[in-house]
């Protein structure tokens, strides 16, 4: 070692330096903190031999070094110490409990699902009652009984999946085909089987067509409200839409009926809602025509009163009682739910998680 006098200025430039480079190892975070505590404090380390080089300085100059050897040491120390308690040592079982957890995604219910519970929610509060009947059933059930005999061209609208029947079919004229149920309509007559009057249900099930574009989906839910009692009228089945669409779309939509066909209701309509946008002008703000309704109305399904010969099949005598059956696409009903903005109902089952985050 050389015994040549240093100033006290030259030492602590090499001393801030050794300190610079410490904190640079510590940061750089590669070594275990008890190799860097060896390293950078220990004997062999440079703040050591640093340290050592004091009693060259001239006597007068010395106390000058003392506080910043200390302070040099202390931010060492404290850097170490720093990642001494973020790291828990390696091959043991030390857990710092007062860290904060990783959240797991959570994940929700498919908004088809989030539907389907609203829609029962709003028709509970006025007495009606979710039930549920087959998705595969017989051909009784979707057509024969709501007046629709084998070979009548109205079930043509229905574009049905038939199932083969597992063996031969018994002697029961009503069980002799199968099929995937097309719309909710066969829970009408299974509903009145049960002999309970009166009957205010809401069926909700899928529904299987052989269509897929756009506003189609070969599998799709259905609701399917029936209310049958003494004396309902159409009075009563407006009543029931107008609560179900302020409920479910806000205040300002409302419903108007449309005259239309059913095998199975008479006299029967299709179901219109004012378009959220335009609120049933068809025209937007600026004078330019409303681009989602055309004309100021969308279509919700299709509804009616009860045909008598319905009333019938399901064992009721329509002389005395009378009533009512709507039946709407859930996935329809849903995409006319102003905010939603769905211009293509195939998405709902693209199985998309960005797109199905968003709801
Ligand atoms: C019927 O299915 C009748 N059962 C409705 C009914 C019930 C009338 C009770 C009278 C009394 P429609 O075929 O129009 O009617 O279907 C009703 C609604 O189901 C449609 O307005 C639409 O919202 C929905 N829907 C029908 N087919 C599909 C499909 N392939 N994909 C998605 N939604 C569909």
């Amino acid at each position: 070692m050389s015994d040549e006098l240093i100033a006290a200025s030259n030492l602590i430039s090499l001393l801030i330096e050794a300190q610079e480079d410490a904190l640079a190892t510590i940061k750089a975070g590669n070594k275990p903190e008890s190799e860097l505590r060896l390293q950078l404090l220990g004997a062999k380390s440079e703040l050591t031999r640093l340290t050592r080089q004091i009693g060259r300085v001239p006597k007068e100059e010395r106390q000058k070094i003392g506080p910043v050897v200390t302070e040099i040491k202390r931010s060492i120390e404290d850097a170490l110490n720093a990642i001494a308690t973020d790291a828990p040592p390696k091959n043991s079982d030390w857990v710092d409990v007062t860290t904060p957890g990783i959240r797991p995604p959570e994940g929700h219910l498919h908004i088809v699902s989030q539907a389907i519970m609203e829609v029962t929610r709003i028709f509970e509060r006025i007495g009606f009652t979710r039930v549920r009947h087959p998705e595969v059933d017989w051909d009784w059930y979707p057509f024969e009984s709501l007046n629709m005999p084998a070979h009548h061209p109205a079930r043509d609208e229905w574009e049905t999946f038939f199932l083969e029947y597992p063996g031969k079919p018994g002697k029961d004229p009503h069980k002799q085909k199968i099929v995937l149920t097309p719309h909710t309509s066969n829970g009408q007559v299974r509903e009145m089987e049960k002999g309970k009057l009166p009957i205010r249900m809401i069926n909700i099930a899928k529904c299987y067509r052989r269509q897929i574009d756009v506003s189609h989906t070969p599998m799709f839910h259905q609701f399917e409200g029936l209310y049958i009692d003494k004396d309902v009228s159409i009075g009563h089945l407006k009543g029931v839409f107008d609560h179900f669409v302020k409920q479910f779309f806000g205040p300002n939509r409302e419903t108007r009926l449309r005259p239309f066909h059913f095998q199975f209701t008479e006299p029967s309509f299709e179901v219109d809602i004012n378009c959220g946008i335009c609120l049933g002008t068809g025209n937007l703000a600026n004078g330019s025509p409303c681009k989602l309704c055309k004309a100021g109305w969308l279509e919700l399904g299709g509804s009616g009163m009860v045909h008598p010969v319905v009333l019938r099949n399901g064992g009721i005598d329509p002389d005395i009682y009378s009533g009512f059956a709507f039946g709407w696409g859930i996935e329809r009903t849903y995409m006319m739910k102003s905010g939603t903005k769905l211009d293509d109902i195939r998405l709902l089952y693209s199985n998309d998680v960005r797109f199905l985050e968003q709801f």
